[in-house]
């Protein structure tokens, strides 16, 4: 999706509006490509990173209200919880005003400033064993915290993890979060539904007449997509992933009855190379969910280390102890919570995900490469590709 040219002097005007106190000239502005959807600037103040500036891609998220509304609830969660004791938080965000925690331009678009995080880094893909369970930790903790509504305090008092959370802590988000399921509403539809997907990539593939074989020279790659054998792969799993949707929202209503993250991704974090709290970014996805699919969503981008789009199959392999670990570290924070179907399907978590962005990426291309960023033609081939190969490398050992 293209980003509009803007000038410097716009953007450094949308800062001010945050700050009007700051000075203009000691401000230095640059894109960054962070993530396939929004706008992200880095704002350096007389040569030092400071903050990002990022506007909100309302082509995608076109309820930017709620994502505004779900995330002053998360920040207002958060504010309750002591960030020591939890080893997790939110990004600090730079409020517009009073009123309100984002900018909106005079196109109605909304802006957001958050601090920039000079110490932690962000990985595009797991190098070691400590970033696995550290990744594991952070997300999972975060759908911890998220879905605790009620006390447990026999589950509580069963762990004797010094690193888990209070249960004083809990007992103080206990009548707040009680509300927060009915706060966050989606801000995108259907977002981690297969029947919705299969739905849209059934509609693309019908319009698309383009080859169904196809070629291309990527650096010193020669690329292959046999589209016709991937179409055969879908319909083949399509039922079974299915009938774990409907298995997971037959419970309540039809619908998904856990607050999760939804872009529970490597590259959706910060981690400090000491042992500061971890940082969860790209909040914008949290909205009723599962479980799974923050665990999933980790498991397929930690599994390997590869970038999500290496030209390269043969690096695209799952390094299953960083997949063990992800899954533990994740796991050890929810167990307690999870409930008998959501453990029946434990070990479908990475397929699901890792699948459906399959399909996302690959619908994307059908339908001409609107939705996510992409540098050439193929680029969403590739990572479809990609996330293809790594969801036959997951159900090889789900099957045994
Ligand atoms: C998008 O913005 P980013 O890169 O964190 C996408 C996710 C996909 C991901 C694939 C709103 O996330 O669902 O998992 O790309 N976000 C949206 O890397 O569609
Ligand atoms: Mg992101």
């Amino acid at each position: 999706m293209s980003i509009k040219k803007r000038s410097l002097l716009e953007l450094i005007h949308k800062v001010h509006s945050f700050i009007p106190e700051i000075l203009v000239d000691e401000l230095e502005v640059q894109q960054l490509g962070l993530g396939h959807i929004h706008e992200s600037y880095l704002i350096q103040q007389s040569g030092t990173p400071t903050w990002i500036l990022q506007r909100i891609n309302t082509q995608v998220f076109t309820k930017p209200e709620q994502v505004e509304k779900n995330h002053d609830a998360l920040v207002d969660l958060f504010k309750r919880k002591s960030i020591d004791t939890l080893g997790i938080q939110l990004p600090k965000v730079v409020p517009y005003s009073a009123q309100s925690l984002y900018y909106w331009d005079a196109d109605h678009q909304p802006w957001r400033l958050y601090t920039f995080y000079g110490e932690h880094i962000c990985y595009e893909y797991c190098s070691s064993l400590e970033i696995a369970r550290k990744a594991g930790k952070a997300f999972g903790r975060f759908s911890r915290v998220l879905n605790k509504p009620e006390n447990n305090h026999e589950n509580e008092s069963e762990k004797h993890d010094p690193e888990r959370v209070e249960p004083s802590l809990e007992n103080t988000v206990t009548s707040k979060t009680a509300g927060i399921a009915e706060t966050f509403k989606p801000t995108l539809d259907a977002f981690h539904s297969i029947h919705h997907r299969a739905q849209q990539h059934h509609a693309a593939r019908a319009k698309y007449h383009g080859p169904l074989k196809l070629s291309t020279k990527q650096g010193s790659h020669l690329l292959q997509f046999d589209l016709e054998a991937w179409n055969i792969t879908i319909e083949k799993h399509l039922p079974s992933l299915m009938s774990i949707e409907n298995a997971l929202i037959s419970d309540d209503g039809h619908r998904f009855n856990r607050l999760s993250h939804n872009d529970a991704k490597l590259n959706n974090l910060l981690l400090h190379p000491e042992n500061e709290p971890a940082v969860i970014l790209d909040l914008d996805t949290v909205m009723p969910g599962s479980f799974l699919f923050d665990l999933g969503d980790g498991l397929r981008s930690i599994s390997t280390s590869s970038k999500e789009d290496e030209p390269d199959l043969a690096q695209v392999r799952i390094q299953w102890e960083y997949h063990q670990q992800y899954r533990e570290a994740f796991l050890a924070e929810v167990d307690s919570m999870l409930n008998q179907v959501e453990q029946r399907y434990i070990s479908f978590a990475g397929p699901y995900m890792t699948f459906i962005m399959g399909l996302r990426f690959y619908t994307d291309f059908l339908d001409g490469n609107r939705y996510y960023s992409s540098n050439y033609p193929e680029h969403n081939l590739v990572r479809a590709r990609n996330q293809f190969h790594l969801f036959h490398q997951m159900m090889e050992k789900v099957n045994g």
